[in-house]
């Protein structure tokens, strides 16, 4: 289910712009507008899903961290290294409520993750 106000689902729809990297029937992946490293593309179900805690689905989410794989092999980063993130909630800077995995590479990343 879309949801009208959600900024990933009017990505998906095409009425926000965004610089896409990989699409299949289930999945959308494009460039973060704010990229924490010189890689920084996030992953989205097309379905409207606010977060990892809405979903219990595990062929969604085995779909989605392979979909994160692929986009890996299409920016070049799978050979030298890349992080998979998915912030949920409050304490973890959530501000996105649509279920989306953040693929990070391209440089050496800080060791510390939180
Ligand atoms: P998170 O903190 O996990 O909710 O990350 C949300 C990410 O979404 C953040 O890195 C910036 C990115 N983002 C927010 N709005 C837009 C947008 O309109 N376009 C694109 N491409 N990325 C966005």
């Amino acid at each position: 289910m879309a949801s009208a106000e959600c900024i990933f689902c009017k990505i998906v729809r095409g009425e926000l712009e965004s610089t896409k990297v990989y699409e299949d029937e289930d999945f959308f992946a494009f460039e973060d507008i704010n990229p924490q490293a010189r890689v920084h593309t996030l992953v989205i179900p097309k379905a409207h899903i606010t977060g990892i805690e809405e979903t219990d689905d595990p062929a969604l989410l085995g779909k989605l961290l392979l979909a994160g794989k692929k986009v890996a092999q299409l920016k070049g980063v799978d050979r030298s290294g890349y992080r998979l993130v998915i912030n949920s909630g409050k304490d973890a800077g959530q501000t996105v409520f649509h279920l989306h995995l953040h693929v990070i590479g391209g440089e050496l990343l800080n060791p510390r993750m939180a």
